[in-house]
């Protein structure tokens, strides 16, 4: 939970391992920071504000561990768990950053590369299992296409979809208390993913065997690269109950995956997915999927993290505001009045209706955002 002097330590902070262990490179750039042990990065996030992590298999442990390496360093993040009172909510798999999975994990035109991306997702779904995640995350980073050419679009969707039941029906063959997730991405930087946003996810899921099974995690970074609406991205995935995480982000919108720290882009943006989590009190953990700066330093990790956290607390915090501003309440009750069918509408007919004060209520948003409200 959140230990952030000061504020209250209500809700469920998450941060992906990588977010802490990435070194600042990026496509033009070479790291400028060293690396962070993976044990390290999950006692300091414990120390500053996350009551949970998430991670790529891979980065506990390296995809050429053996099985004892494997179970000790379980066994070290076990304890660190323990010791420190942090849980891990998700896992999954970061096979996409090998060059073996060049073309594609579940959806490559290697039927042995098919088979190794499945063996390598169940391996990370044993990992997950053991580390107590609830959620075994797909982000499939290389299964889109840079060149058409290669393959059907359809050819790779149903490569996915067996992928998918292949993994789905081993958790059930495991026991496993474990959901699959999805995680919708348009590209990455160069290739077109073949499921790229809520809509999506959401339509691929209802062809799997077991689409009950099968969730989305929603990324507002990536929302923001497809030039959508992040709020509604997350109000589809809540309206068909299937939110099952969320990675809080900032980003500008059609560019390269730029992973801003949360409020770092698009605040407006950013008030109205906290709007939308809160106001519907969704259980889940806010789970923080951005990088910080390419000028931050080793110690400047744990400002980024702090710092997240806090955006998100002031966005709530004036959520509530917004919730109780008496001009708002005015302004929202005017326009609620219209919702209930009246005498007068059959004699209104197609007139043009009332002008509903959308002007002032956006005004409103820009005072409260930017704490200039007197009210
Ligand atoms: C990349 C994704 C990735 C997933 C986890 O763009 O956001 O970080 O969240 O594999
Ligand atoms: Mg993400």
């Amino acid at each position: 939970m959140a230990r952030i002097p000061g504020r209250a330590a209500a809700r469920l902070y998450s941060f992906g391992l990588w977010t802490v262990m990435n070194r600042g490179a990026d496509p033009f750039g070479a790291p400028t920071r060293a690396a962070l042990d993976p044990l390290d990065a999950i006692s300091g996030l414990a120390a500053h504000g996350a009551g949970a992590f998430e991670l790529h298999a891979e980065d506990l442990i390296p995809a050429d561990s053996s099985a004892v390496e494997r179970d000790r360093l379980i066994a070290a993040a076990r304890r660190r768990m323990t010791e420190t009172g942090i849980v891990c909510d998700a896992c999954g798999s970061s096979m996409f950053w090998e060059p073996v999975f060049k073309d594609g994990g579940m959806v490559s035109n290697e039927a042995r590369v098919r088979r190794l991306a499945v063996e390598r997702y169940q391996a990370a779904i044993d990992v997950g299992h053991l580390l107590g995640a609830p959620l075994f995350n797909i982000w499939g980073g290389r299964d889109g296409a840079e060149v058409d050419a290669s393959r059907s679009p359809i050819d790779a969707l149903k490569r996915l979809r067996d992928g998918f039941n292949e993994l789905n029906a081993y958790i059930a063959r495991q026991g496993y208390n474990m959901r699959l997730s999805i995680e919708p991405k348009p590209n990455e930087p160069r290739g077109d993913l073949y499921i790229s946003t809520a809509g999506h996810a959401l339509a691929f899921i209802a062809t799997l065997d077991h689409p009950e099974h099968v969730g989305v995690v929603l990324e507002l970074a990536h929302a923001a690269m497809a030039g959508l609406n992040p709020a509604h991205e997350v109000a589809h995935t809540l309206y068909a109950g299937k939110l099952d995480g969320i990675h809080l982000n900032a980003q500008r919108a059609l560019r390269f995956d730029q992973d801003l720290r949360f409020g770092g882009a698009n605040l407006k943006d950013a008030f109205f997915v906290v709007k939308l989590l809160e106001d519907e009190r969704w259980p889940g953990p806010r789970t923080f999927d951005a990088h910080p700066y390419r000028t931050t330093d080793e110690k400047g990790i744990w400002g980024f993290v702090e710092g997240c956290i806090l955006a998100y607390e002031i966005l709530a915090d004036k959520v509530q505001q917004f919730n109780q501003d008496a001009e708002v309440r005015q302004l929202l009750a005017e326009i609620k009045r219209w919702d209930a069918p009246s005498e007068s509408d059959e004699r209104r007919g197609t007139s043009p209706g009332p002008i509903f004060a959308y002007e002032r209520l956006d005004h409103l948003v820009f005072e409260i955002l930017t704490g200039t409200r007197r009210a």
